[in-house]
């Protein structure tokens, strides 16, 4: 058993003694996730600097958080999202060439361009589609978690969140129910320093944001949020628990966004460079190679290889995706009601008319 107390910094890398339960394979799989993201933030970002697409957010040096922690799931159970988990919707199944149609909104795109790009849904495994309004999405988690436990159903739900979003009346609500009705959730919360300008310090005067659990009727944890097997093992242990009758837990990831909060923030404006320079030492891409390289299970070859692979199928899935047309004119009006009622009917016509 981990030892949960909600001021700990949980870590394997910097000497902790968690067991890990993952062969050779597996931590080279966990690796190859964390690496598609980092290559896919540069690629999707030069899209966006290009105008190809509108926006995006990047995850880079918070890798091990979303890919670590989903890991820990099995096929049945469900994530809600929030900005910075694509990379666990692609490890989970998401193709992608429908990651990137999500982030074009054009006829590829499963959501028929209805979301900001980002806010990612994949139905088969259970992906629900963030909303942007921070917080929402727990509410949302733990009536599908409270539903299981109703059904009896061993399904677990994942719910990430960022520091930000621990000040919204949402994760308050999600939190008292969550406990009051011990359901099976976890809610992981990414810290990551900042919520886009406003920092961890101007955000709480908690000690913690895991010691919030403490108010709720359960346990709250610290992780190093760039340690990717003490992410894996805690977020593993949180989830077998809530499975097994236990409730929730609260998991604090504590990482750093190394870019900025999007596409249209400038962060030089609001934080020091010395920072973003520390952090970087932490990158938790260069710690978990490390890792790798002392068990001889990484070598310069396997990365440049993979890299190679990588941003291969991504530039197969650009042009898969930008040769879609864009959706037709009726995807505004479709969807909400059966048959069109008549005063959409007439801002259809008008719409037409005007083209
Ligand atoms: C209710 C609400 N208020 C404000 C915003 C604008 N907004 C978008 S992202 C964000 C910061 C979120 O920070 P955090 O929860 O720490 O997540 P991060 O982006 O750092 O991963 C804010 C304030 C919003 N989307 N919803
Ligand atoms: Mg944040």
């Amino acid at each position: 058993m981990l030892e949960l107390k909600e001021t700990k910094l949980i870590t394997v890398f910097d000497g902790g003694d968690v067991k890990i339960d993952l062969g050779v394979a597996q931590l080279q799989d966990l690796y190859r996730w964390m690496l598609l993201v980092r290559v896919l933030d540069q690629r999707m970002l030069n899209l966006q600097r290009q105008g190809r697409i509108g926006f995006y957010g990047t995850v880079t040096g918070e890798e091990a958080a979303p890919i670590g922690s989903a890991y820990a799931l099995k096929p049945q159970d469900w994530i809600f999202p929030a900005l910075r988990q694509g990379g666990a919707a692609l490890m989970r199944g998401m193709p992608l060439s429908l990651y990137i149609a999500q982030c074009y909104g054009n006829s590829l795109d499963l959501q028929k361009g209805r979301q900001m790009p980002c806010h990612y849904s994949y139905k088969p495994t259970n992906f629900v589609a963030w909303s942007s309004n921070i917080g929402t999405q727990l509410p949302h988690a733990v009536g599908m978690a409270y539903a299981a436990k109703l059904k009896r159903d061993p399904v677990v739900a994942l719910a990430y969140l960022g520091d930000g979003a621990t000040s919204e009346g949402d994760f308050h609500a999600a939190m008292n129910f969550a406990g009051v009705w011990k359901v099976p959730v976890v809610f992981f919360c990414q810290n990551n320093q900042w919520a886009i300008s406003v920092s961890l310090k101007e955000q709480t005067a908690s000690e913690s944001l895991a010691i919030k659990a403490v108010a709720y009727g359960f346990e709250g944890l610290r992780v190093d949020g760039n340690d990717v097997l003490a992410v894996y093992a805690v977020t593993k242990e949180a989830v077998e628990k809530a499975r097994g009758g236990g409730g929730p837990t609260l998991i604090e990831a504590v990482t750093y966004r190394i870019g900025a909060h999007s596409s249209s923030d400038d962060p030089t404006r609001y934080r020091s460079s010395e920072e973003v320079e520390r952090w970087k030492e932490r990158d938790p891409l260069e710690r978990f190679k490390k890792y790798l390289q002392e068990k001889k299970i990484w070598s310069e070859e396997w990365q440049s290889e993979l890299e190679a692979q990588m941003n291969e199928e991504i530039s197969q899935a650009i042009k898969e995706v930008e040769a879609a047309p864009p959706l037709t004119l009726e995807a505004i009006f479709t969807d909400v009601y059966r048959e069109m009622p008549w005063h959409l009917q007439q801002q259809f016509d008008a719409l037409q008319r005007s083209r």
